[in-house]
């Protein structure tokens, strides 16, 4: 990998407890993205380079929990209790080095939106500030790797080609929930066609 370090950020996305094995949503092997995203954010640091670790990071009793009990909109997903602020399950994997860190994005947090991209909310019009945060410092490439595949990744990826940038998906790094059936493929699928490139 030839990276340009002056204009590039590591985007480490939502490598939370309940992600991982034994968590509440936990996708298979999601730990096994904590050393690959490691290594590279060790690297970018070296190089000076920023490192964006995302938080799902919802209130209690969140409108995207199925125990809100509330009838899905047409398309919407809802999900077990999980990432609940300040909670054990919401703490990133304990072997995630968040020293590189530069900036942590915290996402989910208005109690009536879910939020599955780094960038803008499930309305798709609320914005977490993230992409005027990356131009700011000059970033027009990004390094994505995380949790989950079909979901917080995919939807990261698509708003970061949306908003302009260079997208490289870090394939070794990455981990899907694969519900509904075939989502992982067909996230990546789109992906590809939406111009992200796979590293
Ligand atoms: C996620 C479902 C619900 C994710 C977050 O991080 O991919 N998935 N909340
Ligand atoms: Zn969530």
């Amino acid at each position: 990998m030839n990276i340009a370090f002056a204009t590039s950020a590591l985007i480490e996305i939502d490598v939370q407890n309940d992600f991982c094995p034994g968590g509440s949503l936990a996708v298979m092997d999601g730990d096994t993205v904590v050393e690959p995203l490691n290594e590279l954010a060790r690297t970018f640091a070296v190089a000076g380079a920023p490192v964006i670790a995302t938080q799902d990071w919802h209130p209690a009793g969140h409108s995207s929990f199925l125990s809100a009990g509330r009838k899905p909109r047409e398309g919407e997903i809802l999900w077990p209790d999980h990432c609940v602020q300040g909670t054990a399950g919401a703490d990133f994997h304990p072997k995630l080095d968040i020293k590189p860190v530069t900036i942590i994005v915290r996402k989910g947090f208005r109690p009536g939106i879910d939020s599955y991209s780094a960038f803008f909310e499930n309305d798709r019009k609320t914005a977490t500030g993230l992409a005027p945060y990356l131009r700011g410092l000059n970033v027009d490439t990004l390094y994505i790797g995380g949790l989950a595949t079909d979901y917080c990744v995919y939807y990261s990826c698509m708003d970061a080609i949306l908003q302009g940038f260079a997208v490289y998906l870090l394939v070794d790094a990455i981990r899907g929930v694969g519900y509904p059936e075939n989502s992982i493929e067909a996230a990546l699928d789109a992906m590809k066609i939406a111009g992200v490139k796979t590293v």
